[in-house]
């Protein structure tokens, strides 16, 4: 499996390896801030996060006394740290853990949920998938692939069909079964993006009427090479559904992950999984530590 610091490598080698390079030798002056600033906005940390950084960076640089800019790195370090949720591992102690999976079309959730359906099933769990996107015939049989490769069941229903009626039927099928983790895969797409909001509202009601507590996760699913934009997705699913985490797929191919810096502090999100490869295997648990490494190369 690629690590996060591996997935990283293009987002290092783009921006983030120039900051490193600032805090060559010299004394911290107006100049370095400036760069430091240009920087991170190019590097798609977002202009709010990337001033609340900054600034925050100039307070811990007057309170410890700092001059020489070699020292930012450390601190630079640290802020980053500061700035991440902790992203506590998914509460899947219920009965019947409920995940539901959203996002735009194309983002990586059925692969996603691919690759966590055999983590979990690796784990011991008795998993269940639901294909809850019968908006296109093809997105139900690429399910159906993932759940054949993580060897678990997949519920579907009629091309077209309701998709809050599958995820139903899923609900129902799990609990017979007794398994322990059903996961619902949506679509990403409908005539239009209104119809798709009411469309995740209902299946997310009809879930809770099912299973108390339920959703137990809604997690959102953001294509790394989106970058700022991909907050503004995240902005217009927080109008339909309770998301409480981020799926960050493709993170291999993409120069963005300074954007995981904004989900934290913007939409004080936990970023939970990174999408580090296009194989069943290529999901990594979300660690600051190892994200913080890979970003800035340091070990
Ligand atoms: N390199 C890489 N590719 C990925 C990753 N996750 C998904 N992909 C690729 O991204 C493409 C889209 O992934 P899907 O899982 O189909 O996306 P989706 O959100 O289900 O798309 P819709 O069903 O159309 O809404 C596929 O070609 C995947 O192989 C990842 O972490 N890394
Ligand atoms: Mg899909």
């Amino acid at each position: 499996m690629k690590s996060i610091f591996d997935s990283l490598r293009k987002t290092r080698n783009s921006v983030f390896g120039q900051i490193v390079n600032l805090f060559g030798a010299g004394e911290i002056d107006d100049e370095t801030w400036e760069d430091l600033e240009a920087l991170l906005i190019q590097g798609d940390v977002g202009v709010e996060t990337t001033m609340a950084l900054v600034a925050r960076l100039q307070e811990r640089v007057e309170e410890d006394g700092v001059y020489r800019s070699q020292a930012l790195q450390r601190l630079l370090q640290e802020e980053i740290l500061a700035l991440l949720p902790d992203p506590d591992p998914l509460n899947l102690d219920w009965p019947l853990a409920v995940i539901l999976v959203v996002g735009v079309n194309g983002s990586g959730k059925t692969t996603s949920i691919g690759k966590l359906a055999a983590q979990f099933k690796s784990q011991g769990q008795k998993v269940v998938l639901a294909a809850a996107d019968t908006f296109r015939a093809a997105a139900m049989d690429q399910l159906k692939i993932w759940g054949k490769r993580a060897d678990v069941p997949v519920v579907a229903g009629p091309e077209r069909g309701d998709p809050s009626a599958v995820a139903f039927d899923a609900i129902k099928y799990a609990q017979a079964r007794k398994a322990d983790v059903l996961i619902v895969d949506t679509a990403g797409r409908l005539h239009t993006q209104h119809n798709l909001m009411a469309e995740m509202e209902k299946i997310q009601r009809v879930i809770a009427k099912r299973v108390a507590w339920a959703p137990h996760e809604t997690l959102l699913v953001l294509d790394a090479a989106t970058g700022q934009n991909g907050l503004i997705q995240a902005q217009q699913f927080f109008e339909a559904v309770k998301v409480t985490g981020i799926i960050l797929a493709k993170l291999d191919g993409s120069s963005k992950g300074g954007m995981v810096l904004s989900i934290g502090h913007q939409l004080e999100l936990p970023v939970r999984y990174v999408g580090t490869g296009e194989r069943i295997e290529d999901l990594a648990s979300f660690d600051r530590r190892a994200f913080v490494e890979g970003l800035l190369g340091t070990t």
